[in-house]
């Protein structure tokens, strides 16, 4: 039995067929894929960020300008929210953007009632810097006794009844970023808040030329019963367990292997749930950065995550962090966990 579920780990981590994802307990997360010139194709397929929803709450909302102005080269708001999608990198009438020679502006999407928002998911497409999203989201319920419904650029809605949820900026560090942007803003809870009001404050990728106002596709927003987009890359069928410390969810996605479902979720997600933050606590420990994790939840939370983080802050690359832990994992499945799980 040892010998049997120290090969299955080998087997599941080695060779990607289980997902993990571990993320602090009510915190923002911040996804972001992109699909370079070369891979990008007309499915806005990512690797973790849900496709476009030709169906979600967005559908029937209320797009609106408060600020800024519309290029008449490109579509109207309604491109945000059609579930259609361009068909090539650069099609202005399929996309919506700020007029050229303008730092962008503001938009409120309204649902016209209180939503209970599990995501917030965006897309853009364009061969160059035209393509990367930068933008603020604020929400609101529209209750607060301040709160104004049109706050224009020069307003902080901070101060008037709406909430910062997150901050996205996906420019590479280098390169002009060409491509598909699909970013997804969801909350390690389950639900970002039960808001009627979305507003993007957007910026411009650059300013050396007129054209830095991104090529907007589409904006959905998933409700909790919608169906569209299940979690940020996480499969309906994921296990949800908590650390022992219970300050992160670990999910465990086994819609690719469901024959380890039994045995992921009552053997390996108790080892998980208590081994998680005895690995993570393990990474200050190793004169390794101390803020490190800090820092990558900051990172995540400004849509700014990248791999190098890593390598940036322990010396060594995510690769070689990971190999670390599954072979301390490997050890500890060697051995007996408890009693009653040795008898199953
Ligand atoms: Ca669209
Ligand atoms: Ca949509």
């Amino acid at each position: 039995m040892k010998n049997r579920m120290k090969s299955l780990i080998s087997l599941a981590v080695g060779a990607s067929v289980l997902a993990f994802a571990v993320v602090a307990r009510g915190e923002i997360k911040i996804v972001v894929d992109h699909n370079s010139n070369e891979s990008a194709s007309v499915a806005f397929k990512f690797k973790n960020v849900p496709t476009p929803s030709k169906n979600d709450p967005a559908t029937s909302a209320r797009f609106t300008i408060l600020d800024g102005e519309r290029d008449d080269n490109g579509g109207d708001l309604d491109k945000l929210h059609d579930g259609k999608l361009p068909t090539e990198e650069d099609e202005p009438a399929e996309n919506f953007f700020f007029n050229a020679g303008t730092e962008s502006g503001r938009l409120r999407v309204d649902s016209g009632k209180l939503i209970e928002i599990k995501q917030v998911n965006t897309y853009s497409w364009h061969p160059n810097t035209r393509g990367p999203q930068v933008y603020k989201l604020y929400a609101a319920d529209g209750k607060a006794e301040a709160f104004n419904a049109q706050p224009r650029n020069a307003t902080d809605p901070d101060k008037c009844g709406w909430k910062l949820i997150a901050k996205v900026d996906t420019r590479p560090k280098q390169g002009e970023g060409g491509g598909q942007y699909g970013v997804s803003i969801s909350d390690s809870d389950g639900i970002i808040g039960k808001y009627r009001y979305l507003l993007f404050d957007m910026v411009r990728t650059e300013n050396d030329d007129p054209f830095g106002n991104t090529f907007y596709s589409e904006i959905d927003v998933i409700g909790n019963d919608s169906a569209a987009g299940a979690g940020a890359g996480a499969s309906e069928q994921a296990f949800i367990i908590h650390s022992a410390d219970g300050y992160c969810e670990i999910s465990i996605d086994t819609s690719a292997a469901p024959d380890l479902k039994d045995w992921a979720e009552n053997k390996l997600a108790l080892v998980l749930a208590e081994w998680y933050p005895k690995i993570v606590a393990m990474l200050p420990c190793k004169a390794y950065d101390q803020d490190i994790v800090k820092q990558l939840n900051a990172a995540m939370r400004q849509g700014k995550y990248h791999e190098e983080l890593w390598k940036e802050h322990t010396g060594h690359s995510l690769h070689e962090l990971t190999d670390e832990w599954k072979a301390g994992l490997e050890k500890q499945l060697a051995m007996p966990i408890k009693p009653k799980q040795q008898s199953s």
